[in-house]
């Protein structure tokens, strides 16, 4: 199948998870490269629905290797409550198939409280974050004083660091936040307590990756959030604070980037965005609230409702450039059925002129007007489609105008959460 990366083209939530899963089966390791437990990623079989945090959702997959690279940020907590969840269910979650790179930065409780106390501090301004810290963990690894995965293995170097740590956070959350302070002991303790059941998942995850291409191994990299969350390419400052683009899924992991054979963007038919931020088609009427009840827009993670509008191809066409897309699983068409007519924005006006790109000064995104393009709706029930002939004639001109405006092409179509209501082309 060649190495493959999977991004999210637009703000999150288009389903990599279901397309992760699908595409798993091809695959010898599924590697996260960025984010933490802020993504949910959901996959459905035979009626079961699974959410995953943090661990790669090629793990309903027998035998796959699941790997979370140096560029995630990894809640000790959150991640054993996962393994213990999966375990249940029956499915193999043994370091024997399941590692953490030693690199990888952790989530620690003052991160979770820095990113509550400075969400409360903005007041009217919120960035909508998920609460999970993902912010302040980051900002610790840019710092160079955060904790790694590694250090969970050498108690008085955690013990140190968390002690450095708590001496700035703490004035922080009691000073200028009004938060309660954390007790450096209980801190420790708390995480060295879990240590034990860490520790033999830490893994040199480049060394994994190196041996399966040396196989002759496919690896599929899993993106998490959507391009227009990046740090530096999204919209600035309403993002997350990772590099959420494709190209990010070799420093996140540490293999070249002549390892990242395709990059497919996964877009849903239509659009949401959680969180504050610009978000140009966004319909606030009874479109937006049919989206969100038909499609079930609800975060994945904190359960908050998503904003919904129509299909954006001036943020599609960014997202291509940005990542290199090779080709797009479009998912969600299902949820379209019965919508008495279609619109795709296929251009901005912007301060009088129009304008073809999504303008990069902070604020402007805000300002422009959607230009839309009506295309008829349908009402036949798609869900039960396996091949693309199977569509009807009004869903494959959706399709053929989306490919037209983005200039890549459409290879699966999702038409429902399920794992086998996906069209390969
Ligand atoms: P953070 O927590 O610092 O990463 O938040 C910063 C922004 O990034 C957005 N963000 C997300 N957007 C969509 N989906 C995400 N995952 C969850 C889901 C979201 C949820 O799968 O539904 O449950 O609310 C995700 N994670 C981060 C976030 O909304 C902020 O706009
Ligand atoms: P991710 O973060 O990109 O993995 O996406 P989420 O899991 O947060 O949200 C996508 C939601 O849509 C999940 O509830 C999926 O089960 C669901 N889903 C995925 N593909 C389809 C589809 O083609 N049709 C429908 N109706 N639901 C889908
Ligand atoms: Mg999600």
């Amino acid at each position: 199948m060649a190495n493959t990366v999977i991004i999210g083209a637009q703000w999150g939530d288009e389903g990599k998870g279901k397309i992760v899963d699908m595409l798993s089966a091809q695959s010898r390791a599924i590697v996260r490269f960025q984010g933490g437990n802020n993504a949910g990623h959901t996959i459905k079989v035979q009626g079961e629905e699974t959410i995953l945090h943090l661990i790669p959702s090629g793990i309903l997959h027998d035998g796959k290797m699941c790997l979370i690279g140096n560029g995630v940020v990894l809640d000790p907590f959150v991640f054993l409550e996962e393994v213990d969840h999966l375990a249940a269910k029956g499915i193999d979650v043994s370091p024997a198939r399941l590692g953490i790179s030693k690199k990888a930065h952790l989530i620690m409780a003052y991160h979770k409280s820095l990113d509550k106390a400075r969400e409360a501090k903005r007041a009217a301004h919120k960035i909508g974050t998920t609460g999970r810290g993902i912010g302040p963990c980051y900002e610790d690894k840019a710092a160079r004083v955060g904790l790694r995965a590694g250090d969970l293995a050498n108690p008085a170097l955690l013990r140190a660091k968390v002690a450095h740590a708590l001496q700035e956070k703490n004035t922080l959350l009691r000073d200028l936040y009004k938060f309660d302070p954390l007790d450096e002991a209980a801190v420790c303790e708390e995480l060295l307590a879990l240590a034990p059941r860490l520790v033999p998942y830490l893994t040199e995850v480049e060394d994994r990756l190196q041996e399966i291409q040396a196989e002759g191994g496919d690896i599929l990299f899993e993106g998490a959030q959507g391009i227009h969350l990046d740090i530096d390419h999204g919209t600035y400052p309403f993002v997350t604070s990772s590099n959420t683009v494709a190209g990010n899924a070799s420093a996140g992991c540490g293999v070249g980037p002549s390892s990242l054979d395709r990059v497919v963007g996964i877009v849903k038919a239509y659009t949401t965005r959680v969180g504050s931020g610009p978000f140009p088609t966004e319909q606030l009427d009874d479109t937006g609230s049919y989206l969100r009840t038909q499609g079930h827009e609800f975060g994945a993670t904190t359960g908050r409702p998503r904003r919904c509008g129509w299909l954006d191809a001036v943020v599609l066409r960014e997202s291509v450039r940005l990542c290199g897309m090779t080709d797009i699983a479009l998912t969600k068409l299902d949820v379209l059925q019965n919508l008495p007519g279609l619109r795709i924005c296929v251009a901005y006006e912007h301060e009088g002129r129009k304008l073809d790109y999504m303008p990069q000064e902070e604020g402007a995104l805000e300002k422009v007007t959607p230009i839309y393009e009506d295309l008829p709706g349908f009402e036949e029930d798609i869900t039960g489609c396996t091949r693309f002939d199977d569509l009807p004639e009004t869903v494959r001109s959706y399709i053929a105008r989306i490919e037209e405006l983005v200039g890549v092409k459409v290879s699966l179509v999702s038409v429902g959460a399920e794992r086998k209501q996906t069209i390969v082309r």
